[in-house]
């Protein structure tokens, strides 16, 4: 695979794909980042952006995990000694999950973001930019009477960083794009040059395929998980046996949130995918591809039930370290 195709491959947007081509050309030296809020478990929103991390780092892209410490704190996240601890138990977990520890920079935000060229930069930013388009780059815009000044100073920050850490690249999910489109539009006007980005998907809820799987409603996965819960939850996954589900009585779109496991998950961690299945049920299926495996299930040659024990299996194998690293630092 070439080194665009093997960065983009679990894409769902790619701002610009010529600048983004310039830099798969020539990656040696090229720093690309992704920022999370600490949190003491990772989940599988992290884990989306840390496949892409290493999709990176094997293409030669140095990578950079920002630890958005004093991000967390504008968020409400906690006190700043709690977050700070967090911060460290998230490493841990990443490192264990799969990031090269000789290649991954992990940075706190507090170590340059209380700066004086930091906070002047950002007091620039804030003179240029108006609270219209700050409040308009949040995830979750807040406005009216409750909305806080942090929910503005927070996308600012973020696109400050991106100059601060000296990127060539900036990696999220597609919630986080409008941050990223702020950067694009801002930095140039303090003085600096916008970068491009890279978006991951948003994945579908897990029941139900529809909207998106979220850490504060409905199941999620996280490294807390051991083999017994993963089997649990995935067999609980809404799993038609096609790709292209029916929408909702209500027009919503619907997802095959399983298949979507086996492609952002597990496809892009290992070889290959081996369906364990008895000989009377007509013996192991062996993917070498997500797109083969979809093409089975719809066909019928793939039962969903089987499905959903593979995916269980293989989400165990990546969560395992992990998950034991986790329990070596609570111990
Ligand atoms: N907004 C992110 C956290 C974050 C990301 C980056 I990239 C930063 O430079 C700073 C913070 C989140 O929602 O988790």
């Amino acid at each position: 695979m070439d080194t665009y195709d093997l960065i983009t491959r679990n894409a769902e947007e790619v701002v610009t794909e010529e600048e983004l081509r310039a830099l798969a050309d020539d990656p040696e030296g090229k720093r690309v980042y992704v920022g999370y809020e600490p949190s003491g478990v990772l989940h599988l929103g992290h884990l989306l952006t840390a496949n892409m991390l290493i999709d990176l780092q094997d293409a030669g892209f140095d990578v950079v995990v920002l630890l958005a410490d004093v991000h967390a704190y504008l968020n409400d996240k906690g006190t700043f000694d709690e977050i700070e601890a967090t911060a460290e138990v998230m490493r841990e977990q990443f490192l264990a999950y799969g990031l090269d520890p000789e290649q991954t920079e992990f940075v706190f935000g507090s170590s340059y973001q209380l700066d004086e060229d930091y906070l002047l930069d950002l007091h620039e930013m804030a003179r240029s930019t108006t609270l219209n388009r700050a409040q308009r780059a949040m995830a979750e815009i807040q406005g009216g009477e409750t909305a806080k000044v942090s929910h503005v100073v927070y996308p600012l920050m973020q696109a400050l960083d991106i100059e601060y850490l000296d990127l060539d690249l900036a990696v999220g999910g597609l919630d986080q794009r409008k941050v990223h489109m702020l950067a694009r539009e801002e930095l140039p006007n303090v003085g600096y040059e916008s970068r491009p980005a890279i978006h991951t998907p948003i994945l579908a809820d897990l029941t139900t395929g529809v909207g998106k799987m979220s850490s504060s409603s409905g199941v999620t996965i996280s490294m807390e998980d051991d083999a017994d819960a993963l089997e649990e939850k995935v067999n609980s996954a809404y799993c038609p046996p096609t790709r292209d589900p029916e929408p909702t009585d209500d027009g919503e779109e619907r997802k095959n949130p399983v298949l979507e496991l086996f492609q952002y998950h597990v496809f892009p961690r290992f070889e290959s995918v081996v369906v364990e299945r008895p000989d009377e049920y007509g013996g192991d299926l062996t993917y070498e591809d997500y797109d083969s495996l979809a093409e089975d299930l719809d066909s019928g040659e793939l039962h969903p039930a089987d499905a959903k024990g593979t995916l269980a299996a293989y989400l165990d194998e990546l969560i395992a370290p992990g998950r034991e690293r986790l329990e070596e630092l609570r111990d």
